[in-house]
């Protein structure tokens, strides 16, 4: 981990919002990235000041995922936070998981489920598990995702429906909330609705799906969110400039204060 000081995944990514205004996060897909790509590839996202991995995707292909993510240790200090569609990507290779409930959904599979196979797993790996609301929202055409979790998404202009969402999961006690148009989504998650979650929630929010420009990372943190997620745009042209000015738009902007 970077920052020495903290002792937990869960911390470093505080302490990174609270330094830096938002933390950027790169999604990597083990089946869009091959082993023999990742020294460039990883090598582009430390110049261009990134501050975490998430690994993992709703539909993972790759077999051998546990070599995978050892390749991707020896090539980086960052954390790499596991991002399961299934059971199959729990792995002691990583520093993290986020335990994902699909609450935008009724699929019980996915609301609590899962998790009841996963937890004895993750506590003997050793694994630190973040509780994580996750809200698929509507994000024009239907997602890898949605249809893999057999779910819903929540109706993009209705931010009250989100907030409460919302924020009926921290009441519940999760420690992280993501909003997430889906992988390659046509239609980014809307500042109002980004709005209307932190305006109501302490915990921070992770956002995703779709972004590919610094303005519109800009404007997902100034609506509120404390955490950037960006995968596809970036398998599409990964250059260091281009990283580099996403991750500076993310650190830059003011997040707007709750
Ligand atoms: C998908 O939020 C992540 O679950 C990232 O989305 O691949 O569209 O950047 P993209």
């Amino acid at each position: 981990m970077s920052n020495a000081v903290a002792d937990s995944v869960y911390q470093h990514l505080l302490d990174v919002r609270q330094e830096r205004g938002a933390a950027f996060i790169v999604l990597i897909d083990p089946d869009k990235c091959a082993v023999e790509m990742l020294p460039a590839f990883t090598a582009c996202c430390h110049e261009a000041g990134i501050d975490a991995f998430f690994v993992g995707g709703s539909l993972l292909h790759a077999t051998a995922f546990d070599d995978y993510l050892r390749h991707l240790r020896a090539l980086t200090h960052l954390p790499l936070i596991g991002f399961p569609g299934s059971l199959g990507q729990v792995s002691a290779e990583l520093d993290a998981l986020l335990f994902l409930s699909v609450i935008s959904g009724r699929n019980a599979e996915y609301l609590f489920g899962q998790h009841v196979h996963a937890a004895p797993i993750i506590r003997s790996l050793g694994l630190e598990p973040i509780s994580t609301g996750y809200m698929l929202i509507e994000s024009g055409r239907a997602t890898t995702a949605q249809y893999m979790s057999h779910t819903m998404p929540l109706p993009r202009h209705k931010p009250d429906v989100a907030a409460a969402t919302a924020l009926a999961a921290e009441m519940v006690g999760m420690r992280l909330l993501y909003a997430d148009g889906g992988s390659g989504a046509d239609q980014t998650v809307p500042e109002e609705m980004i709005a209307a979650i932190t305006e109501v929630c302490t915990v921070p929010l992770i956002v995703g799906g779709g972004l590919r420009t610094p303005d519109e990372v800009a404007r997902k943190v100034r609506a509120g969110a404390g955490l950037i997620v960006i995968g596809t745009a970036i398998e599409q042209r990964p250059d260091i400039a281009y990283m580099a000015d996403l991750a500076a738009a993310a650190h830059s902007a003011v997040t707007r204060s709750v």
